[in-house]
């Protein structure tokens, strides 16, 4: 998984290190303790200290060095996704711990491993959720799966569902999808796949009243949980933006998750940034990255956000979800 991202990585952590090391490094004298062996006048081998003045070499990074090395840095990270912001940031840690550092020869590489790693560390690092934990605090709890046209909404739906079955909570699916053609007979192929029920309108209907049926339909049976989809909708789109806002007045969701197919690469920003100023994202799920090897925009979309990703999709069926888990990224990647 995310094979592209860490070849780029690793060229470009090899590109800076390689650079460095080429820097002719500088003498520095430092005094270190040596045993020496001494006869004494008995004619006795004694061991004993002596300080010594060692040679060793360094290198010295200077500010003007690592301008020079990280100009293609930007470049390599774009092509995998990774956007400006998140390379910025990964510049600026790099002066932060390399300028005016003073590295061993031969020991650049980890440094600058090192320094990667905890700048994604950094970026990732958003309190983590547990969906258990909180469809347990509400019942019924209402799951809300938004996002752009064909991202993977349906399918996740239908993949958390499964999830929480096999967690033991009892589930119903709202059909708030009453734009898209044959979108309700989808999810009511899912919900008689699952065996859960699917509430429904007809085409047209109003989504915000599909899923307060739903949330009633809940209640009155004492379902933990209700997963309702929605129609996809270009985030540019003020009227449909307008709906989803309307659905979220009305029922006051739970937990809002944006579902970002990974394949829109760069668009993936915009896309979180214009729903999250819209209703307020909670969560993101990345959807069809078994078919995507980039990786980036889960940094950048991480970064502009600040939400936790709940969830990786990487296939078809009811099993492909992950839970995402940042450390095994990094690992990943680096
Ligand atoms: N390979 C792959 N395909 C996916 C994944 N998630 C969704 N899809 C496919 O993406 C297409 C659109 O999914 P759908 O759930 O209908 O998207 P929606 O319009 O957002 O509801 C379908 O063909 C899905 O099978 C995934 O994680 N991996
Ligand atoms: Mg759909």
């Amino acid at each position: 998984m995310f094979g592209f991202l860490k070849e780029k990585l690793s060229k470009v952590v090899k590109s800076i290190s390689e650079k460095i090391e080429k820097k002719p490094p500088i003498e520095k004298k430092i005094e270190v303790e040596k045993e020496v062996k001494k006869e004494d006048k008995k004619g006795v081998i004694k061991k004993v200290l002596e300080k010594v003045t060692k040679k060793v070499l360094e290198k010295k990074i200077s500010d003007k060095d690592l301008d020079e090395i990280t100009q293609d840095l930007e470049f390599s990270l774009l092509e995998a996704d990774v956007a400006f912001e998140v390379t910025e940031k990964i510049k600026e840690d790099l002066k932060k711990n390399l300028v005016g550092k003073e590295v061993k020869r031969g020991q650049v590489k980890d440094l600058v491993v090192k320094t990667f790693k905890d700048s994604l560390s950094e970026i990732l690092n958003v309190p983590p959720i547990d969906l258990k934990e909180i469809v347990k605090k509400k019942k019924p709890s209402l799951l809300l799966f938004l996002g752009f046209n064909g991202s993977g909404k349906t399918t996740s739906l239908a993949k958390v569902a499964n999830y929480l079955k096999k967690n033991g909570f009892s589930c119903v699916l709202a059909a708030g999808d009453s734009f898209r053609s044959a979108a309700i007979e989808q999810l009511e192929e899912h919900g008689r796949r699952l065996d859960v029920n699917v509430i429904k309108h007809t085409y047209g209907a109003d989504s915000a009243a599909v899923i307060f049926d739903a949330m009633k339909h809940a209640q009155a049976r004492g379902i933990d949980v209700v997963l309702a989809d929605t129609a996809g909708r270009p985030h540019t789109d003020k009227n449909l933006m307008d709906e989803l806002k309307k659905v979220c007045r009305v029922n006051n969701p739970d937990l809002k998750i944006l579902v970002i197919d990974s394949l829109v690469g760069n668009d993936a920003v915009p896309q979180a940034k214009m729903f999250d100023e819209a209703v307020g994202v909670d969560a993101v799920m990345f959807t069809k990255v078994d078919v995507n090897e980039k990786g980036g925009a889960i940094l950048s979309v991480a970064k502009t956000l600040k939400k936790p990703i709940l969830f990786l999709g990487i296939g078809q069926d009811y099993s492909c979800i992950k839970t995402f888990k940042p450390e095994e990224f990094i690992e990943n990647v680096m």
